[in-house]
């Protein structure tokens, strides 16, 4: 028997799933989506007409453009206090392949070219702070044109439970020494019930929360993540959006989302990645429900280039950076190479239609590539 789609087109997108129509007249409207609305975006199959309401919602922030940046990612040691049950990258001190990065070694990495370092570590049990800010003052003085993105909050609560360390202190030691902002690591996802399950002992929901609300406070520009695709359902998903959103009312310093996709590695919380379709959804939902967050990241390096180059025709106006050699995804096995030139990230937003913009950490624009 031949399949009847319904032919609704509402003013330019074409639904075959009408319960998105209601939705659409929302974003249209400028109305803010609610819980249920999230769920229904997560759950159809007509992930066209969620990409094309996600793409709407991003040339209302952004336009045309698409943002990368020239970037290296650092992570100065794989030695871990926690086992959190999804992560491949942390080690135990003494095993074969733990590492730890010397001053001189992470400078070695970096060079004049780049407008953007990221360094994101294990919780190191001996390491002291000082180590960490001397990292950043090195880096600030040898590289003055290179922004400092570095440490998640769970590493900020760390150094509080580690050295008794009040984040508010190593947050102005940091920013004194360099830091200009930090990532959005460490969320995983706001569920009690994920927490317990994925990382007893981490810093929870709310510590994270109010990490990042303290960095806003004194002027220190954050992201956010949300890790999806293990154990999390989608009213989770949706929940963790909500959270976030309320933050960004209330503190408003988050620059951008970035979805990260579960790497399976060895871990195997489940047997397989999202497939492309699930991934693009959640960039189109995040665009819509967080319409306080400017820009939303296709991560290349858990999404493979393909589908993040697609990503940016669901409501994605950033591509991350060149990145250089990655650990964390790959050591969970992701199978994107390690970092990319400037000129394939121009080519992947080429692909995608879409100008290429280079930026800093801040968004601020180093060179439009004209089409
Ligand atoms: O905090 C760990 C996650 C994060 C796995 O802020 C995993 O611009 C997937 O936060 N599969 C680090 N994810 C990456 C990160 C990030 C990346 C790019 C840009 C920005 C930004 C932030 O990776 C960790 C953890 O949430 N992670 N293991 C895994 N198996």
């Amino acid at each position: 028997m031949a399949r009847i789609f319904s032919r609704n087109v509402v003013e330019g997108i074409q639904f075959q799933d009408v319960s998105l129509v209601p939705i659409w007249e929302r974003v249209r409207a400028g109305e803010r989506l609610g819980h249920a609305d999230g769920v229904r975006l997560l759950e159809t199959d007509d992930f066209t007409a969620v990409g094309r309401m996600g793409d709407w919602k991003k040339r209302q922030v952004s336009g045309d453009k698409v943002y990368f940046v020239l970037n290296r990612h650092i992570n100065p040691t794989n030695i871990c206090v926690l086992s959190c049950t999804f992560c491949d990258f942390a080690k135990n001190p003494g095993d074969e392949d733990a590492y730890e990065l010397s001053i001189d070694e992470i400078l070695d990495l970096l060079d004049d070219d780049m407008h953007e370092v990221h360094i994101v570590g294990g919780h190191h049990p001996t390491w002291p702070f000082e180590y960490y800010e001397d990292i950043v003052k090195a880096i600030a003085e040898k590289f003055p044109a290179i922004d400092i993105k570095g440490f998640t909050a769970a590493e900020i609560d760390y150094f509080w439970r580690r050295w008794n360390i009040h984040p508010e202190e190593s947050l102005a030691r940091l920013k004194a020494a360099g830091l200009k902002s930090m990532p959005g690591g460490g969320a995983e996802v706001f569920s009690e019930r994920v927490h317990q399950l994925l990382l007893p002992g981490k810093s929870d929901a709310n510590r994270w929360i109010e990490i990042h609300q303290m960095a806003h406070g004194m002027g220190i520009k954050t992201n956010c993540t949300l890790l999806y695709g293990h154990i999390e359902t989608l009213a989770e998903r949706v929940d963790h959006f909500m959270k976030l959103r309320e933050t960004q009312d209330e503190s408003g310093g988050f620059l951008a989302f970035i979805p990260l996709q579960y790497q399976v590695g060895f871990t195997k919380l489940v047997p397989r990645h999202t497939p492309p379709m699930d991934d693009l959804k959640v960039i189109a939902t995040a665009r819509l429900m967080l319409d306080n967050i400017p820009h939303i990241k296709a991560y290349w390096v858990m999404l493979g280039e393909g589908t993040a180059s697609l990503g940016l025709n669901f409501g994605a106006d950033d591509l991350d950076g060149t990145i250089g050699r990655e650990r964390i995804a790959h050591a969970a096995l992701a199978d994107s190479p390690a970092g990319l030139a400037r000129q394939k990230m121009v080519r992947l937003i080429r692909d995608a239609r879409r100008t290429p913009v280079e930026r800093d950490a801040l968004y601020n624009e180093i060179e439009v590539y004209a089409n």
